[in-house]
């Protein structure tokens, strides 16, 4: 028998959990640490620092180039990343997998290499209204660049994408759509399987900008059939400085290169240049290789939890936390999407949300106050900043009632 979400989320031994993560014993202002502000980035557990330490102390050398015993070990070390990347994912093959700094350098890269080549003049990109800066700069530079129109698909009042709104603007014109997986500033999951068959009805490929999804949900690409996917490590309990792109291995082949360097050329004359494989045609220079093994501790730290019980302990906490405090008189919460994860984004009445940050830190609670990297959607709904809690595995009720403690006290140096 399949057990209910709340069977497997007792099943997630949090305090156990807690364990595992360093920085989450320190005090802040004298209260204990209640660290919400995982959109931004996300703690690591000690399996990943000690990967990270391991690597230093054992394997490192520069990868692809040496035929001594630690070049090979570190090539080993990075391309069982890779390959752990791709079974997280569920893509194909490892070459479908480019290690790159993070998921605003994988969305940059697409835009340059596969959107200069399918998109010219007259030409539009279809995003949404919910996106994170990083999947509306890129597109918008080049539509610019290139005389073609940036069409935004509108979302309702919950922050729900509007479906028919997006179809209806999948024109003839159309060369890709790039919609984020999760909202930031939202937390709204997108129907994204349903808009990716949506596309591809009218020959569009997707990227779909997963930064805030794979930390919450599990993810298929060959299931989703998107096009391009993309995700940071630093929000998925991994390292800094490494993120991730998925393509599938004919479009990956058939792209020019994005930055040209070592490892990314099969020969080079000064009349010439031939360009190596997929992967290594998108990945010039040296990379972040202890990145590349931290992110391998990171999933598979996950793997043994299970996605699937990640997201019942963290959607148990959401539902809590969203009961708790639209209850409070004077607190809106934006984004109010039947389908969510993570994210619980709020206003006070007559209180700047950087006020209210700025209290919660006093009682060592850490939100993220601001436009979230998601003017747009600040502006659809005619606020200029919400306060920003989001979730991990390793949150309780307990910091949700910190919180809401927190959001208490604010009314009170208020009214
Ligand atoms: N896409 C989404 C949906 C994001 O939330 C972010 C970062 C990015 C892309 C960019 O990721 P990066 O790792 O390349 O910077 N979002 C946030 C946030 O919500 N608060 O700080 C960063």
């Amino acid at each position: 028998m399949k057990a209910s979400p709340q069977e497997i989320a007792s099943g997630l031994d949090v305090e156990r959990i807690r364990a595992d993560f360093p920085i989450l014993r320190q005090q802040a202002h004298g209260h204990p640490l209640v660290y919400l502000d995982n959109a931004a980035t996300s703690q690591k557990p000690k399996a990943v620092i000690d990967a990270i330490v391991r690597y230093y102390e054992r394997d490192n050398a520069n990868i692809h180039r040496g035929v001594h015993y630690l070049s090979q070990q570190a090539t080993e070390e990075f391309e069982a990343a890779r390959k752990a990347v791709q079974l997280f994912l569920h893509a194909a093959r490892p070459s479908e997998i480019i290690f790159l700094r993070g998921a605003t350098e994988a969305i940059n890269l697409v835009a340059q290499t596969y959107g200069r080549v399918h998109v010219g003049a007259g030409d539009e990109v279809l995003i949404t209204a919910m996106e994170h800066h990083s999947n509306i700069v890129p597109w918008q530079m080049l539509c610019d660049e290139k005389g073609a129109k940036l069409r935004v698909a509108p979302i309702n009042d919950h922050g729900e994408l509007i479906l028919e709104e997006f179809e209806r603007l999948l024109g003839p014109r159309t060369k890709i759509v790039a919609i984020g997986h999760v909202s930031n500033a939202l937390g709204t999951i997108n129907p994204i399987a349903k808009i990716i068959k949506m596309a591809h009805a009218k020959n569009v490929p997707v990227l779909v900008d997963g930064a805030q999804a794979v930390p919450h949900v599990a993810v298929n690409v060959q299931e989703l059939d998107c096009d391009f996917y993309v995700f940071s490590s630093h929000k998925l309990y991994g390292p800094t400085g490494v993120g991730i792109l998925y393509g599938k291995q004919a479009l990956l082949e058939a792209m020019p290169p994005y930055q040209g360097g070592g490892d990314m050329i099969s020969s080079v004359t000064f009349e010439k240049t031939t360009y190596n494989k997929v992967p290594h045609k998108f990945e010039a220079g040296t990379p972040d290789m202890s990145g590349a093994v931290g992110l391998r501790a990171a999933i598979e730290y996950l793997n043994k939890l299970g996605m699937e019980n990640i997201a019942a302990h963290e959607h148990e906490l959401l539902e809590y936390a969203t009961q708790k405090v639209s209850a409070i008189p004077g607190v809106r919460i934006v984004g109010t999407a039947k389908e969510k994860a993570g994210v619980l984004s709020f206003v006070i009445e007559g209180v700047h949300p950087h006020d209210i940050g700025t209290i919660l830190d006093q009682e060592g609670i850490a939100i993220r106050t601001g436009h979230h990297c998601a003017q747009p959607v600040m502006e659809r709904f005619g606020i200029d900043a919400t306060a920003r809690a989001s979730f991990a595995l390793y949150n309780t009720k307990e910091e949700v009632d910190a919180l809401l403690r927190g959001i208490k006290k604010v009314e009170e140096v208020f009214a």
